[in-house]
């Protein structure tokens, strides 16, 4: 299975979505003209990331979110999978009524949506710490995500997704193992400088890709991980976008912290062998000593 991770650079607060629209475009094009079937771009891939504001104007804050997928901005993204046959991941503010969430939905390569998810370990604070030089507000702006980790059915393969905090959580993963998924997409928005943390600043990359490294391993998924990286209105964000292999190995990284497609054709059948060995879970797990996890 051939997929790509579409990895983008900042986006500025006054960028327009057709500006940002027509980037993905591009991204998506390359992707295709490598022979990639499934991209992945990052969380909330339309605009800046925004949560780094207190803003008090609730008629900016709906600025940020989309009202309907596709919509008249996004829908050439859409179009364009198409015409290329090419699906995807997007991360994305959705406004639903009044619920605020940090979304991303699984769109096929006949431009269909066929999956959607929405945030469920939303980080930081709902309002502005005093005495940091970053914010990190997103228990402002969304609500916890209410449809699980869902993991959908594309050709002969299983994906699941996950939106950027969440791929720190073991949980995450593992509920989507026990659906059988093949491959895990997951955007992602991580500053480097979070004061709060007091953390030198290599770790937060480190922690990337330790997390997706242990998480493809220890779950015998694919893990397709796609940044929002570089330095955005002032705050630097990670790169790192990667494809892990069920091994837990990187099978390819991006360079750069600007828009890049990075590629890899993945043989499925990589997994398969952990799944019945070391991983068999029918023969070697042990749910009846995991209760505290659900209980507390
Ligand atoms: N977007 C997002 O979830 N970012 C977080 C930063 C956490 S700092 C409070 C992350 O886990 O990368």
């Amino acid at each position: 299975m051939h997929i790509a991770v579409a990895q983008v650079g900042p986006i500025a607060r006054s960028d327009t979505r057709a500006r940002t629209v027509a980037r993905l475009c591009e991204l998506l094009k390359d992707a295709a003209s490598r022979g990639a079937k499934w991209v992945t771009f990052p969380e909330l891939t339309l605009t800046t990331f925004f949560p780094r504001w207190s803003i008090e104007d609730p008629r900016e804050v709906r600025s940020f979110f989309e009202t309907e997928m596709p919509g008249k901005e996004t829908r050439p993204l859409f179009d364009l999978a198409r015409e290329l046959g090419v699906g995807f991941y997007l991360g994305y503010a959705e406004l639903d009524g009044e619920r605020q969430f940090n979304t991303s939905i699984l769109v096929d390569g006949g431009g269909s949506i066929i999956g959607k998810y929405r945030k469920i370990h939303i980080p930081g604070d709902a309002q502005s710490q005093d005495g940091y030089p970053i914010q990190h507000l997103e228990k402002k702006y969304f609500q916890v995500g209410d449809l699980g980790f869902p993991v959908f059915d594309a050709g002969e393969t299983r994906i699941g997704m996950c939106i950027c905090n969440d791929r720190r959580w073991p949980e995450t993963y593992r509920v989507m193992s026990l659906q059988a998924v093949d491959l895990v997409m997951v955007g992602y928005n991580t500053p480097t400088g979070y004061g709060r943390l007091g953390e030198p600043r290599h770790l937060p990359l480190l922690h990337n890709h330790l997390s997706l490294q242990a998480a493809a391993y220890q779950n015998t998924c694919w893990v397709a991980a796609a940044a929002k990286a570089g330095v955005e209105e002032g705050i630097h964000m990670i790169g790192g976008s990667c494809i892990v292999a069920p091994t837990g190995e990187i099978a390819v990284q991006a360079l750069s912290e600007d828009d890049e497609v990075i590629n890899y054709v993945c043989d499925m059948s990589l997994a398969d062998g952990y799944r019945g060995n070391i991983f068999n879970y029918e023969r070697h797990r042990r749910p009846e000593h995991y209760r505290a996890i659900v209980d507390r």
